[in-house]
């Protein structure tokens, strides 16, 4: 209503100014124009009525001329008729003559003057006109025109223009209280999507097609503007927001207005298998599963992967699903079945003897083959196959996870084009040169470009992507904004620093760390006040189990005071076992540990507890809390959550980690000792300082890291790739499409 009065008030404003300002002014004006013409009508009537009034006075017929000009005076605006002869005869008048009029004062009313004449009946216009004849004197003809008429149509015409306003205020207030009411929300999200340059660019509807190509550069340096802006909101937004399930829930049901999330990867979360007539439920040991599992739980959704228990057929429904968690369902697993040449082909072909060592700086060969190729481009597509197949609408939320499919995006967005697709490489992405050895780097690069997002841990290896894009392709690359243009595909190149869930789950460190170090230490045959580092990873090449191992011999070389006295408990879990490169690596890890034990274990403890077997997590974190330090040494890791569940772990805020400088982990967590795997003696110095770190010190260093993990967790992680991909959303098709 107050927005109908901000607009009725001033038409009515208007109103009054028209009516009584302009009005009168306009009166005025055709008032003048008006006796203009009645000058020049009375001399028309004067010309007329000349010649048969000289006739009538010539022949004396008087009585002849009264009727004669009563005659003319019935016209309705001629009012009287008056002549005054120059000579000494009678004037002639018509009855309705006023009597103000006389001959005698006839100058008083100059030809082309004001010359109106007040009386009962209204205003009175009085012309003279000079009268000449051959054959009777000359004189004037006195015409008195009645003005009443103007006054009559001026009010007329008013009267029209007040309705005419008062009806144009009436439909003006109307329609605007309907648009107020009904548009104000629109009206809003047109300027504001003016104001990203959308508007400018492209013609509602017609996908694709950009209407006024002049104005691009413009819309696109507006919705540069708008990006920084949203980007900045969100920075100082994300900081004040404590990152909970919760915290993600709210944003899928708000932000992205309760779509489904499918995650896709190869490893799935639960693995059914059968240990004689029972069946058991397996976690796997996988930084990956580790990070997504918890999203999962918060988000519902499906997660699609590869069936790989032996009892996962078992226990799928008609549709190959399986709800989970199996305490508590809350999301499906879709489980993808390959017969044993993909899984060879695909997964420890392709991913794991090509693109793991190529991704990774380990200086282990990649293997590439044809027919790993081969394989891996066909389970891509059954990935995509079985995406397409549970998409619960046209544009879902796809989480691709990993080197495994590479290929996948692409794949997807060809067939499900509104799709958002946040593709997440959990491992590092190498220098131009060495991604250039791979023979299907364009086919790979153009694959993950079909992502709407591309995240990776670090900076560092957002570089290195965008460098490869570079060298290999004909795409464009936008270092300002961090964007790379395919064809019209546009995908935003991230840094998204993985983490874990924080809190830790209450089960998983309800025991206190006394009981957890007395445990521990009697579950391994320890000693009390033996002293322990925990190291705990897949049995992989590019964990530097070896390097960890050899700092450990050069610890008790260097410091043989912790000889019987300290050890280092490895747990291997048996990862890839069906790759040469694997047995080779498991073989070299145990017959090393074997000769360090031989050489500082003959009198008692060995220095090294190797334990390559699959351990529960409420173990592992029971090792955490036990253990004085752990120990991170890979050569080359895309972030390592192990570094991050041990600080975690560490509610007593005591204990060292000692952590790789090759970690994504150790960009976040500088407090660490950070070493560099390669150099023994610095890893076997920082082995060393671990064990005498002084309490407050160890206190003051885990304080900080575990402020860092509280803040930065997983659910962080997730919430700010979907509150990406719901700016991204928003934006709609323009963010996918350029020019
Ligand atoms: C990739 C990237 C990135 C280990 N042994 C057992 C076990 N684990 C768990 C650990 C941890 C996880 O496995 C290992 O995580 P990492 O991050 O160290 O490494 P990757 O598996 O190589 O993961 C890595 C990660 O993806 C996430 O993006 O950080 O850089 O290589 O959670 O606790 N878990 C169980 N039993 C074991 O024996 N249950």
């Amino acid at each position: 209503m107050r927005l109908s009065l901000r607009f009725v008030l001033p038409l009515m404003l208007v109103l009054w100014g028209f009516a009584y300002v302009v009005t009168p002014l306009v009166d005025r004006l055709t008032l003048r124009w008006f006796m203009r013409d009645l000058d020049i009508r009375s001399a028309l009537i004067a010309n007329t009525i000349s010649e048969p009034l000289f006739d009538q006075l010539a022949a004396g017929r008087k009585v002849k001329i009264g009727e004669f000009f009563a005659r003319i005076t019935q016209d309705e605006r001629l009012y009287a008729l008056g002549f005054c002869p120059t000579t000494d005869a009678m004037p002639l008048a018509s009855k309705s003559l006023p009597k103000e009029l006389r001959c005698d004062t006839l100058d008083r009313w100059p030809h082309g003057g004001d010359n109106q004449l007040p009386s009962e009946r209204g205003p009175l216009h009085v012309s003279v006109q000079p009268l000449a004849n051959e054959t009777y004197p000359s004189g004037r003809l006195v015409l008195v025109h009645d003005l009443g008429y103007i006054a009559r149509r001026s009010e007329e015409t008013k009267r029209y223009v007040v309705y005419f306003f008062l009806g144009l205020a009436a439909i003006v207030s109307l329609m605007t209280v309907v648009i107020a009411q009904l548009s104000w929300r629109g009206w809003v999200a047109g300027i504001r999507s003016l104001l990203r340059g959308e508007g400018l660019l492209r013609d509602p509807g017609a996908v694709g097609k950009f209407s006024v190509p002049e104005f691009r550069p413009i819309a696109r340096d507006l919705q540069r503007l708008v990006q920084d802006l949203e980007s900045e909101y969100r920075a100082r937004d994300e900081s004040q927001v404590t990152w909970t399930p919760e915290t993600l829930r709210a944003i899928l049901h708000g932000e992205l207005r309760g779509n489904d999330v499918i995650v896709v990867s190869n490893r799935e979360p639960y693995i059914h298998q059968r240990r004689g007539d029972r069946i058991e439920v397996q976690r796997p040991a996988s930084g990956l599963v580790t990070a997504l599992e918890p999203i999962m739980r918060a988000c519902s959704g499906t997660w699609i992967a590869h069936g790989s228990g032996s009892a996962d057929r078992a226990t799928v429904d008609n549709h190959d699903r399986v709800a989970v968690p199996p305490e508590k369902p809350t999301y499906k697993i879709r489980r993808v079945w390959l017969n044993q040449a993909e899984e060879a082909g695909y997964y420890y072909g392709f991913a794991n003897e090509g693109m793991w060592p190529l991704c990774h700086i380990a200086h282990v060969r990649p293997i590439f083959r044809s027919s790993d190729w081969g394989h891996y481009v066909a389970v891509n597509r059954k990935f995509a196959d079985a995406i397409v197949a549970e998409a619960p609408s046209e544009n879902p939320i796809i989480l691709v996870q990993d080197y495994h499919f590479a290929l996948l995006p692409r794949m997807v967005r060809e067939r499900l084009p509104e799709a958002t697709v946040i593709t997440f490489w959990h491992i590092p992405w190498p220098n131009p040169e060495s991604f250039a050895i791979c023979p299907w780097r364009e086919d790979i690069l153009a694959g993950m470009l079909g992502s709407s997002i591309l995240g990776f841990h670090t900076q560092f290896h957002c570089n290195n992507f965008v460098d490869t894009v570079d060298r290999f392709l004909e795409a464009r690359v936008d270092r300002e904004t961090f964007t790379v243009s395919l064809g019209r595909r546009e995908t935003a190149v991230r840094r998204y620093p993985i983490s874990i869930s924080w809190p830790p789950d209450p089960a998983i460190v309800e025991k206190p760390i006394d009981e957890c170090v007395a445990e521990r230490r009697a579950a391994n045959r320890l000693p009390r006040g033996h002293r322990i580092c925990i190291g705990v990873d897949r049995l992989d090449y590019t964990k530097g189990i070896l390097e960890r191992f050899r700092a450990v011999e050069r610890l008790l070389e260097l410091n043989p005071e912790w000889i019987g006295n300290f050890s280092l408990i490895q747990i291997a879990a048996p990862t890839r076992s069906g790759i040469e490169e694997y047995q080779s690596h498991e073989s070299q890890v145990r017959s090393l540990a074997t000769r360090i034990n031989e050489r500082f274990g003959r009198a008692g403890p060995t220095p090294i507890v190797l334990k390559v077997e699959h351990h529960e997590p409420r173990e592992v974190y029971e090792y955490y809390r036990a253990a004085d330090c752990c120990f991170v040494s890979s050569l080359h890791d895309g972030m390592n959550l192990v570094a991050k569940e041990f600080v975690a772990a560490r509610d007593d805020e005591r204990g060292v980690l000692i952590l790789s400088q090759f970690t994504g982990a150790a960009r976040e967590l500088p407090e660490a000792l950070i070493v560099n795997p390669y150099d023994i003696d610095q890893c076997a110095a920082a082995l060393h300082l671990s064990l005498i770190m002084p309490a407050q010190e160890q206190r003051d260093r885990m304080r900080l890291m575990r402020r860092l993990v509280r803040e930065f967790n997983v659910y962080r992680w997730a919430g700010r790739m979907l509150l990406d991909a719901a700016a991204m959303r928003r934006r709609g098709p323009l963010a996918n499409t350029v020019a």
